[in-house]
């Protein structure tokens, strides 16, 4: 935040002083009708923040006051800051008469400087290789059309600089929310947008401005950020890791990290490799370095054992299936590959608990029920 203090900062602060002290219109002029909660998590969830602005206060370091909730507490407040045009410098926008940030002679920018977790601020204490989930939702007039410059909302470090993910090409989606015409305003009835922006950053929990350039004659109205810290290995992002982030993975196979989603791409080398037991696997990443476990394991217990056996042959020869049902190479259909899997891992025990000792099949004998389970499903579809 010091980095924004300077001359020119105080220079742009007494400009919007004394523009805002000539308005004289107050208030401001369009509450937000269609900003969404997140839906992996509620405000307030452990390792999340949460921060929303309407009144802008001060061309920089404006405190959020619709609300600003963070768990577990962190020791720096966040600020959202007019700068310049394509930096992060102190813009020539400033404070409108309506608490909006605007300006009518140049297009402006606007950074929220946002606290997280693994940050100074922050508790710390994260689980290598977690990312962070930012929702970035936000309500401007238009001017021509034009809000927001296309491509030019992202998350930048604290200093500006770039963090994977981040940028506005990486964003996992962008929506508009509402748009309205006629919307009343000091300056006379204006179209207005409200759009929602989401990114996920792979392997970073610090601190993160999110900034984007506006046109001249627009004006910023509201703001509201979410962030979510994420475990490795979720790459669904619903702050749950199990059968299902496996099923995810599978039908990325062999696309792009930038296609599927950088939280897929768990070995960081650009492309989504989700065939068992070959080099460089993300599939291989999760099922043994995040999961702890192998495959055959569909109740993730870290075990493969009769419990495992008994969800395949409920799903034998079942298609549509996921890891929890048994498919364990991702083709979504239960057969004697996946129970092929299964045997190849029988017993194993990766668990911190008390090993299984009830009486089990000896390989062996698995391997005969299998035959037996191929014969009689083989005969039924023939009948
Ligand atoms: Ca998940
Ligand atoms: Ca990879
Ligand atoms: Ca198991
Ligand atoms: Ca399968």
């Amino acid at each position: 935040m010091n980095r924004i203090v300077s001359n020119i900062s105080i220079a742009a602060l007494a400009m919007t002083v004394t523009l805002a002290a000539n308005t004289t219109q107050a208030g401001t002029y369009h509450t937000p009708t269609s900003f969404v909660e997140p839906t992996a998590w509620n405000v307030g969830d452990a390792n999340t923040t949460y921060q929303e602005w309407d009144i802008l206060a001060s061309a920089i370091g404006t405190t959020p006051d619709v609300g600003h909730t963070v768990n577990p507490a962190i020791s720096s407040t966040p600020g959202l800051s007019v700068v310049d045009i394509d930096s992060e410098t102190p813009g020539t926008g400033f404070v409108s008469g309506s608490a909006n940030y605007y300006s009518f002679s140049q297009h402006y920018g606007i950074g929220a400087d946002i606290y997280n977790h693994g940050g100074p601020s922050g508790a710390g204490g994260l689980p290598a290789g977690s990312g962070t989930y930012v929702i970035v939702q936000a309500g401007l007039s238009l001017n021509g059309g034009t809000g927001f410059f296309p491509g030019t909302l992202q998350i930048v470090d604290p200093n500006g600089g770039a963090i994977a993910g981040g940028d506005n090409a990486s964003a996992i989606q962008q929506s508009n929310l509402y748009f309205g015409t006629g919307i009343p305003s000091p300056f006379g009835p204006v179209d207005y947008s409200e759009d929602l922006w989401e990114f996920f950053l792979p392997n970073y929990v610090g601190d993160f401005r999110v900034r984007g350039d506006i046109i001249v004659h627009s004006s910023f109205d509201v703001l509201r950020v979410d962030s979510a810290i994420i475990s490795p290995g979720d790459v669904t992002l619903d702050r749950s890791v199990d059968g299902a982030d496996v099923d995810a993975l599978f039908a990325e196979d062999g696309n792009s990290a930038a296609t599927a989603g950088l939280q897929f791409d768990l070995v960081a080398d650009g492309t989504i490799i989700a065939t068992p037991n070959t080099t460089d696997s993300d599939i291989d990443e999760l099922v043994h370095n995040v999961l702890g476990t192998e495959y055959g394991d569909s109740n993730l217990d870290q075990i493969v054992n009769p419990t495992d056996l008994a969800d395949l042959t409920l799903n034998w020869l079942g298609t549509g299936k996921g890891w929890a049902d048994g498919d364990f190479n991702g083709d979504t259909i239960v057969n004697p590959t996946d129970l092929a899997s299964l045997t190849l891992n029988w017993l194993f025990d990766n668990s911190t608990g008390p090993v299984e000792t009830a009486s089990v099949p000896e390989p062996s004998s698995l391997i005969l029920l299998g035959a037996a389970a191929v014969g009689v499903l083989s005969r039924r579809r023939r009948a």
